[in-house]
């Protein structure tokens, strides 16, 4: 690439003057950061047209992520980063009187998605360009992503996100890359033939972000489909004064994109999202038919070359809009079009939660997306017919519902969980009826994590430690780190290690004393817990033992205790009442805590509003605590709980998604494992008084739930939290009473390990050395190799 110092400080002046228009006298933070990205923007356009070159000169097999959320944070320092060019950029910058970090941290994040499943699939796309897997992601660009979250007298308050504010230098669009997509409407039969009339229609146009893989090596697309309306403006309407209705048009397209739902935990029947689901695959469906017709022109070939993977149900249209697109536009048999697009499609599941599995009422699918509702009921007879021991339980429509993930299933020639449990679970729980018929349908690929990102990025300390200790490579090769384990045994290398972990501390205390105004102690225990607040996540429980343990320490003021920093991270779904409160519990208990004189050098909360993925590359690498502490069967696979572990943090966790495998790979010593598995849990259920009795065992937990009810932590309110308190006695299904007393044995084992600074310093490094296998490298070549039928062009 032949670049310096002096030679890429010009391109940031070029761009600065010519692409920013400002000049180095006058230019901003903002101005800056600008033209630096602009200035390694430039480098990734040759890799970029490489790649796309290489795959239509090879004709590769290509990979379509579908998903309506990517949760990419931000993208500058990433890309610097696989770039091999974050010193020159740094040391350019320094000669300009710019400090590379404060640029960096100038950049809003991507938050175009809720969690786990939006930050996996930023984590895929970046894992795909690092294999050099032919790929493209496809979503949506929404105009605001995800809510941000303060907090108002203790409680979450949303406001707008406004990322696109700014100008976004990553992305190219795409006027000329465009689909009309259509909705409502009727259907004709016109010469034996079905005739799709729409009602409306609007505008899908391509906005494309180039992702670079480690070393510059590889890079893939990222495709977002923003909204424009197909008639631009109602002019006899706006000359006759009917301004707001004159812009109708517009106002439809852009409600699409509008927004992100922020409701990752039930699904709500809403039209617009419907059409949202609609809008992204039925664009990128079309899009692919495009590309590969560009190259070929037989189509029963396209499971050849092509591969298309649904992130959950969310794109499951995907299904019946290719079968509708071979059948009405190329004029295939159903028959002929159900079999290839099934030979084309995969399906992820994320979750199992019942509240959470999409079902759209057929009137609701009828009206809005009437060629697809007759598809989907041929669909479900062809399926039925083929296999005439179907119980009508597992139906695709059933109820006047169309059942979203029994479609997924059967439209793809794989589905796969993402843990071994989950996907034992998704088999034997979710599909036992359609596994039965299809044995070999549903597959495991465990989640994994980038560790350009979770480690090279984030932790740039034990970054170097590692290629100190073994050398590089380790980043596109991460069972390297395994080669960490000899060194263990070496006291200067532990010693080395908490050096590392101790100065992300110390900065993490810095800007804890800057974003919640409290001074922390960086040599108290960091114990963390970051992800969306959800019953079975179970902060709550978390919570009761932070309470729990000021009791303690109220009750025997001079007494010796491991003294705990409890760190919270985390959105509640807006509408979503019961998660709501315990945000607010955190923060009742936390101004307790924090203000009481006997827990100074003890205990202390802290819950910083807005979590985001900047946040957690923030908290992670200073965590020494990993609390993955959900109900076992619920957390499908978690991947929080793979970050922390690769940054040293030790798990307090329970038998629970992917937590299983790393207590397996970590080993059960070097792991604090408590609670019910996910079969107890099940059976445990079926005593209704299964709370009661296990408050009856805790004294703890019944003084506990005896001070907040009380009104101890809502002096102003002491009712407040009484709901709360009866649920727990009362109902509890998600375990927190019956997990309890095992949850706070687990955590006195974790006190007793940390107290000999040693032990732990042994039992966290090796949580790190024992993580390669949790690298998405891992997890993009199972996917590969299992599901795609891919393989990589480098
Ligand atoms: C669900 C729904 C429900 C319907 C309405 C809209 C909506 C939007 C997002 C979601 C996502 C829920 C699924 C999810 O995020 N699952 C998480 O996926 C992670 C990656 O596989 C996994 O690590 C987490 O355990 C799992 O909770």
């Amino acid at each position: 690439m032949n670049l310096t110092r002096e030679s890429f400080r010009n391109d940031i002046l070029h761009h600065l003057k010519f692409t920013v228009g400002k000049d180095a006298g006058h230019a901003s933070t903002y101005d800056w950061r600008l033209a630096l990205s602009f200035a390694l923007r430039d480098r990734i356009v040759e890799p970029w047209f490489a790649s796309t070159k290489d795959t239509w000169d090879h004709d590769h097999k290509r990979v379509f992520y579908l998903s309506m959320e990517f949760l990419i944070g931000r993208i500058l320092e990433d890309a610097a980063i696989n770039l091999g060019l974050k010193g020159i950029a740094a040391a350019a910058l320094m000669d300009l009187g710019q400090d590379f970090d404060t640029l960096v941290h100038d950049e809003p994040d991507a938050a175009l998605g809720n969690g786990g499943l939006g930050r996996l699939a930023a984590c895929y796309m970046e894992s795909m360009a690092t294999l050099g897997c032919p790929g493209y992601g496809y979503g949506i660009r929404y105009e605001h992503g995800l809510f941000r979250q303060r907090f108002e007298t203790g409680q979450q308050v949303e406001t707008p996100e406004d990322w696109l504010n700014q100008r976004h230098p990553w992305e190219f669009e795409r006027p000329e890359s465009n689909y009309t997509v259509r909705f409502k409407g009727h259907l004709e039969e016109r010469h034996g033939r079905t005739v799709w009339v729409p009602g409306e229609t609007v505008i899908a146009t391509a906005y494309d972000t180039p992702v670079i893989g480690w070393e510059g090596r590889w890079a893939n697309t990222l495709r977002l489909w923003g909204a424009k309306p197909t008639t631009l403006f109602d002019l006899e309407r706006f000359n006759r004064g009917d301004y707001t209705a004159a812009a109708e048009p517009e106002t439809l397209a852009r409600t699409i994109t509008r927004v992100l739902y922020p409701d990752d935990t039930t699904y709500a029947g809403k039209e617009l999202r419907l059409k949202q689901e609609y809008f992204l695959t039925s664009a990128s469906i079309k899009d692919i038919l495009r590309r590969y017709l560009e190259a070929h022109d037989d189509l029963t070939e396209l499971d050849k070359h092509v591969a298309i993977q649904m992130n959950d149900t969310h794109p499951a249209l995907a299904g019946p809009e290719l079968i509708r697109l071979l059948v009405d536009k190329y004029n295939m048999t159903f028959e002929r079009a159900m079999e290839i697009s099934q030979n084309v499609l995969g399906y992820t599941n994320h979750t199992l939660l019942p509240e959470a599995l999409e079902r759209w009422s057929t009137w609701l699918m009828g009206t809005v997306l009437p060629r697809h509702m007759q598809i989907i009921e041929m669909i479900d007879a062809a399926h039925q017919k083929a296999n005439p021991a179907r119980p009508s339980s597992v139906a695709i429509v059933r109820n006047n519902e169309v059942h979203m993930g029994e479609l997924a299933f059967v439209m793809s020639h794989k589905v796969n969980g993402v843990s071994a449990l989950h996907t034992e679970l998704v088999k034997s729980q979710l599909f036992p009826e359609l596994t039965k018929l299809h044995p070999d349908r549903v597959v495991n690929q465990t989640n994994g994590v980038t560790p350009r990102r979770w480690l090279k990025l984030a932790n740039p300390g034990l970054a170097k430690l590692v290629t100190d200790t073994i050398g590089g490579g380790w980043e596109a090769d991460l069972e390297r780190l395994s080669e960490l384990e000899p060194h263990i045994a070496d006291a200067a290398f532990r010693e080395a290690f908490m050096a590392v972990k101790r100065g992300n501390k110390v900065q993490t205390s810095n800007w804890m004393k800057k974003v919640c105004g409290l001074n922390v102690d960086p040599d108290a225990m960091f114990d963390v817990q970051v992800k969306r607040i959800h019953e079975y996540k179970r902060q709550l429980m978390n919570v009761f033992e932070t309470i729990a343990q000021w009791h303690e320490i109220k009750k025997n003021p001079e007494g010796d205790f491991v003294p705990r920093v409890k760190i919270f991270g985390g959105k509640s779904a807006p509408g979503y009442a019961v998660a709501k409160e315990i945000v607010h519990l955190i923060n009742d208990v936390g101004r307790v805590v924090n203000t009481d004189p006997d827990m100074r050098g003890r205990l202390q909360v802290i819950y910083p509003a807005n979590y985001n993925v900047t946040m957690a590359e923030q908290l992670i690498p200073a965590a020494d605590l990993s609390e993955q502490i959900s109900t076992a069967g619920k957390e499908a696979s978690g991947t929080g709980n793979m970050k922390l572990s690769l940054n040293g943090a030790l798990t307090i966790g329970t038998l629970d998604g992917a937590n299983v495998e790393i207590r397996e790979h970590v080993g059960p010593e070097n792991f604090f494992l408590f609670g019910l598995t996910a079969e107890e849990v099940l059976t445990r259920r079926k005593n209704v008084k299964h709370a009661r009795e296990a408050i009856e065992h805790s004294q703890a937990l019944k003084d506990v739930l005896q001070l907040i009810a009380e009104g101890r932590f809502s002096p102003d309110e002491r009712d407040r939290y009484h709901g709360l308190v009866d649920r727990t006695w009362n109902s509890d299904y998600f375990m927190v009473a019956s997990d309890f007393a095992d949850y706070q044995r687990a955590q006195a084992e974790v006190d007793e390990a940390f107290l000999d600074r040693d032990r732990w310093a042994r039992m966290a490094a090796i949580n790190t050395a024992r993580m390669g296998f949790f690298s998405s490298d891992r997890s993009i070549r199972g996917y590969m190799d299992d599901i795609w039928g891919a393989k990589s062009a480098l």
